[in-house]
């Protein structure tokens, strides 16, 4: 079944923020933003931009009714900046005017007078200066200080990783509208119009019922919606307020890339020991994330950081120390996979140094250590893992040996291009990790034509999250998908949401649906026990639009009992609410369940490197991916494709590059390479592990949205094997390792992404 979305985004007739028809009077509002990181504000000169041609009004801070704060975990962000800058990019005042491009033209011409101070752009400056968003956190399991003396290897190193650009297509962007009584309805392009709602009404001082925000859809989020479309809604809100006047704001690329955060870069110091029969015995990591400048979304993402930092291995022994260091940045935020993959890359890079030393395949030690049913997490939850099983039944369907002697075989005959192939295991825990996170709600009307209106708290980006939410209606109804249709996410409707996020949006409001929809489906059936001479409703079903009893069709259809229904005065409408059940999770000793289920899979991913250029080529990548059993494999299967893509943009060609001064260089799509058609995999095969075991998931069919981002890492690995194969060949044995810088100063470390300039550089000395 193919995503019910489909149709329309071909046609260009999909609604997106932009296409949102506009009342008249709108005005436009454009941001004047920090040009310095981190600095004394001392004054900011706007006369000439109120007297520029079509501006309205401009705004500073000081003019803000209700607070002049956003930060939604810890109230450390100013909307506008007032006494000091933090980062390039930071807004500080903002232009209203009759038109988008009179706006620009009038913030070009502010300016303002800042003292700069040093800005601090290293995690561990940061961490040395006592810089911390929130006190360090740690997990910790078994003794590593004691298992380390009984190892019989053990290997040290660094591990960076750079952050990465969301780069939605859609970008960020907000329509703020004045109501009755002073209140707002406020369009916006979040994952969470909750989150939007309570920023709203912090700057502009409305109680929450009197602010609806409403999302049709976005054009991409991947985290970055998840906290930072507040901003922009919170900026229209201001403006409203203040002018009374419906005012919107679409960001331009460039200002989207400058002024909002992206996935946290980390640098991490790591410690691996192991016995001989290369189990991994102990395993200590320090992770340094980057915040920037406001706590954001961090602390959550450090801690999943922490959830994901052992991968798909059981480690008996493991300390791991997280630090969240302020630095001058834009705050960085949620991006698919949140904290998980820069912990995974990690322990993948330690393992990888491991097995360059002890000269093995890290494949071997990858799967010595795969998580068993009933090892445990490093946070005290069991696993009920299929971890062992995707790495078995991918390695028999794709054969890891045979491509790994396929690609020696290539490399012995080959002299300047080179392969390499990497094993990637994924294991990613589904569940918001902050437990009270976990519920939604869904709201069902059955109409009297037997039509069905559906609203939830999720937010379509692109996920299919819409399509899988009709698909529980109708299967619950027993009627085709064309009769279910989804309505925009609005806080009116559905309350107190959680962002669309953790990959659980289908699982969570997916429920609520089923439980809405069950209870309208039990008072119909009731309804139709008389009508078709049943002895009870238990024997009665729906399906295929009519009433079936004891399996068999009855003449009574749908439409027919939903009117009788209706004219009997029964309800035909629902509010579901939905919690997952038995999850719980307590910072106080770092233990708990927080996960409703986990997602296992295993990829192989195979490169090759031209060894004159530094380019390369991404040849396949082959996962056993582990869906539960997926409700829709169209959806699931792009979901993979995507995330496979995304994190391999991540790992190699993707460059977040801030120069000394924290100015953004990759500001542009000139600068900042994502992968395009010509630079993803050139094969991408997907083997699903069906699993009936029961888990938490709708339908049972798993959650897909971020797992499949971290097959991504493998590439870093694959290129890093192709890079070793031909410096095995072209320089003496004696130069040291992939994660060593050796005596002569050829350096091969872990610092992601691997763009070909730095293979290039890894190549030769
Ligand atoms: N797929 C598309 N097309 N667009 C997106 O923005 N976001 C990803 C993932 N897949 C995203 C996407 C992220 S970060 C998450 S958390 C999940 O979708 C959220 O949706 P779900 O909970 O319905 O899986
Ligand atoms: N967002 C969040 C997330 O607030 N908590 C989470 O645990 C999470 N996990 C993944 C992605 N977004
Ligand atoms: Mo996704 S990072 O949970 O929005």
């Amino acid at each position: 079944m193919k995503n019910i979305d489909s149709k329309s985004h071909v046609r260009g007739e999909s609604v997106y923020l932009d296409d949102i028809p506009l009342v008249q009077g709108t005005l436009y509002a454009c941001v004047f933003d920090s040009q310095v990181a981190h600095g004394r504000l001392r004054s900011i000169r706007t006369a000439e931009a109120e007297t520029s041609d079509g501006v309205v009004r401009v705004i500073t801070s000081k003019d803000i009714v209700g607070e002049n704060q956003i930060g939604g975990i810890i109230p450390d962000e100013p909307l506008l900046a007032d006494g000091e800058v933090h980062f390039q990019g930071m807004p500080i005042a903002i232009v209203l005017a009759e038109s988008e491009e009179l706006a620009r033209r009038a913030a070009k011409k502010i300016s303002a007078d800042i003292e700069p101070l040093e800005p601090v752009l290293d995690p561990r400056v940061a961490a040395a200066n006592g810089d911390l968003i929130v006190p360090p956190k740690r997990f910790k399991l078994g003794d590593s200080d004691a298992a380390f003396e009984r190892c019989d290897h053990v290997f040290e190193g660094r591990a960076d990783v750079n952050g990465q650009e969301h780069l939605y297509i859609e970008t960020q962007g907000a329509y703020a509208l004045p109501t009755e009584h002073g209140g707002l309805r406020v369009y916006s392009s979040t994952q969470g119009p909750t989150a939007v709602q309570r920023a709203v009404c912090r700057v502009t001082g409305l109680a929450m019922h009197e602010v609806e925000v409403d999302v049709q859809r976005l054009g991409g989020g991947f985290g970055g919606k998840e906290d930072q479309a507040n901003a922009w809604a919170a900026i229209c809100a201001v403006g409203a307020q203040l002018t009374k006047r419906p005012v919107k704001y679409a960001l331009h690329r460039m200002e989207d890339m400058r002024m909002t955060g992206k996935r946290h870069p980390y640098s991490a110091d790591y410690r691996i020991g192991l016995d001989k029969e290369l189990k991994i015995f102990a395993y200590e990591a320090t992770f340094y994330q980057n915040a920037g400048a406001s706590a954001d979304l961090s602390p959550p993402v450090l801690e999943r950081t922490l959830f994901h930092c052992t991968n798909s291995y059981f480690v008996p022994n493991v300390t791991a120390t997280a630090y969240s260091c302020r630095t001058n940045l834009p705050p960085n935020t949620a991006f698919r996979g949140f904290g998980g993959p820069q912990g995974m890359f990690v322990i993948e890079s330690a393992i990888a140094h491991a097995a360059e030393k002890l000269g093995v395949n890290a494949a071997e030690i990858q799967k010595a250590n795969l998580i068993d049913n009933g090892d445990e997490f490093p946070y005290g939850q069991i696993a009920e893992s299929d971890a062992i099983t995707t790495w078995t039944q991918g390695d028999e369907k794709y054969h890891f040996a045979a491509l790994q002697h396929e690609t020696d075989a290539f490399n012995a005959a080959s002299k300047y291009f080179k392969k390499g192939v990497a094993m990637m295991p994924v294991c990613f825990g589904i569940s918001f990790t902050k437990t009270p996170m976990n519920q939604a709600r869904s709201l069902v009307h059955v109409y009297t034509d037997g039509s069905i209106a559906v609203s939830t708290g999720a937010v379509e980006m692109g996920q299919g999250v819409n399509t899988k939410i009709a698909q529980v209606a109708a299967e619950m109804f027993g009627l085709p998908i064309e009769k279910v249709r989804l309505h925009t996410t609005n806080t009116l409707r559905i309350a107190n949401t959680s962002p669309t996020a953790a990959s659980a949006a289908a699982d969570l409001n997916g429920k609520a649906t089923q439980m809405a929809c069950e209870s309208i489906r039990d008072r119909l059936l009731e309804i139709a026990v008389p009508l078709v001479e049943a002895e009870t409703a238990a024997d009665l079903s729906l399906k295929d639009g009519f009433v079936h009893r004891n399996g068999e069709r009855t003449s009574l259809d749908f439409n027919t009992l939903v009117m009788d229904a209706h004219l009997q005065r029964v309800n035909l409408s629902e509010h579901a609410h939905y919690a997952t059940p038995g999850i719980n999770f307590d910072w106080e000793t770092a233990r708990g369940h927080p996960f409703a289920y986990h997602v296992y899979g295993t990829a192989i991913v195979g490169v090759t490197v031209d060894c004159l250029r530094g380019r390369y080529e991404i040849d396949y990548v082959k996962c056993c991916h582990d869906f539960g059993s997926s409700m829709n494999t169209s959806v699931d299967y792009g979901q993979i494709e995507g995330g496979i893509v995304q994190g391999i943009g991540w790992m190699t060609i993707e460059e977040v590059f801030y120069d000394a001064e924290g100015r953004l260089r990759s500001n542009a799509l000139s600068t900042y390479k994502v992968p395009d058609i010509y630079s993803i995999p050139k094969e991408i095969a997907i083997l699903p592990l069906v699993t009936s075991r029961e888990n938490l998931a709708v339908f049972n069919s798993k959650a897909v949205g971020e797992p499949p981002l971290m097959y991504g890492i493998g590439a870093y690995f694959a290129i890093g094997n192709a890079i070793k194969a031909f410096r095995q060949e072209n320089s003496p044995p004696s130069e040291g390792g992939m994660a060593a810088a050796s005596a002569d100063g050829v350096v091969l470390s872990f610092d992601a992404p691997f763009t070909a300039e730095k293979v290039l550089m890894s190549l030769y000395k």
